[in-house]
């Protein structure tokens, strides 16, 4: 069975999978954007040739797949179709959806959930430029792990941008869970230390750690990270043991320059993929891992709470090319 088949089949019992549905709707966009161009490439053509293979080179770079992977997943569909003698169209797009599956999976690891801490805290830092959604992720990540019974610290340390710590602290209200501040401009790392100090003090399982994202100087985000990340450690052994970097998914391409600088800065764990909802691009997933080797951890479906799935590749190409 070839693997749109099987993702159809896989998910006609939504009870199986509940999120597949959040991906088929949060990815609407997207797959209007990349499913039809898909079909409609393929009725045009029946059989492909060289022009063929071109034309689907295009729709993944305006798709976001990233100029480097489109190029090798085209070259390795070429090949297949060569070996395997398929010049269906619509046998070649399938073998396409294949590529793509099996280079994310390629790539090493398919890490989701956060990995808790045996013993005290499990410290989380959240990392990213301006406005790409890293509050509210932190608040989607909070409810998400207060409703599994862990008991879960926000910690303020954007003091930078006005108005940051106000509005963890709604979050913090409306999820009623513990916050630590401190005074605007307040060093960071302080804030940071008061956090993970009060985690211990107060038996947390998991504290988020949320920073300003400022990438206008690579060398002062660096020094400031690594000093937020070596008080962090002071208080708890190997934390943070999770750093999700945030990336913006309507951003696109920039998004990956992005996360290039971010992980020649930092160590990261995670990234997290937010506005999927507000994209029609949604191969930016693929160009980050492709780019990175990081897991996409997350992704963000919309703007409420409820909105934040943990990522799956079966979901996630279920909703860029599997039409209702
Ligand atoms: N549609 C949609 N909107 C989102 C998503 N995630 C975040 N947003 C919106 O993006 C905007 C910015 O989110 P914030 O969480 O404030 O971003 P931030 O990175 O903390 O921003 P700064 O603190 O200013 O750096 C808000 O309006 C959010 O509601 C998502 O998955 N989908
Ligand atoms: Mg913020």
């Amino acid at each position: 069975m070839g693997l749109i088949s099987f993702l159809k089949s896989k998910f006609s019992k939504k009870t199986e999978n509940p999120d597949a549905e959040s991906y088929s709707k949060g990815m609407e966009k997207s797959r209007q954007n990349f499913s039809n161009k898909l079909t409609s490439l393929s009725k045009k053509y029946k059989k492909v040739n060289q022009e063929y293979f071109e034309k689907l080179e295009e729709i993944l770079i305006e798709s976001d797949v990233g100029v480097n992977l489109s190029f090798r997943v085209i070259e390795e569909v070429l090949e297949k179709s060569k070996q395997q003698k398929i010049f269906d169209s619509d046998a070649i797009n399938e073998l396409l959806i294949e590529t793509l599956f099996k280079d994310y999976m390629d790539k090493g690891e398919q890490l989701t959930e956060i990995q808790f801490n045996d013993k005290g805290p499990t410290v989380l830092l959240v990392v990213g430029v301006n406005g790409v959604g890293k509050t509210t992720t932190i608040a989607k990540l909070a409810y998400r792990y207060k409703n599994q019974g862990k008991k879960v610290l926000l910690v303020a340390a954007d003091t930078f941008r006005a108005g940051a710590k106000e509005q963890l602290q709604i979050w913090a209200d409306r999820l009623d869970i513990g916050i630590v501040t401190g005074a605007d401009n307040a060093d960071p790392a302080s804030v940071a230390y008061d956090g993970v100090h009060k985690a211990v003090i107060d038996k947390v399982d998991l504290v988020i750690v949320d920073t300003a994202g400022r990438l206008q100087n690579k060398q002062n985000l660096m020094n400031e990270l690594a000093k937020i990340k070596r008080v962090l450690s002071k208080e708890v052994e190997n934390a943070p043991q999770e750093t999700f970097l945030i990336i913006d998914a309507t951003t696109g391409q920039n998004g990956v320059i992005q996360a290039k600088a971010f992980a020649e800065v930092t160590s990261l764990t995670g990234v997290v993929i937010t506005k999927m909802d507000g994209t029609s691009k949604g191969g930016i997933i693929l160009a980050i891992r492709d780019e990175l080797g990081t897991p996409v951890r997350f992704i963000g479906l919309g703007e409420k709470m409820e909105d934040l799935k943990e990522f799956d590749i079966d979901s996630y190409l279920y909703g860029l090319c599997v039409e209702k």
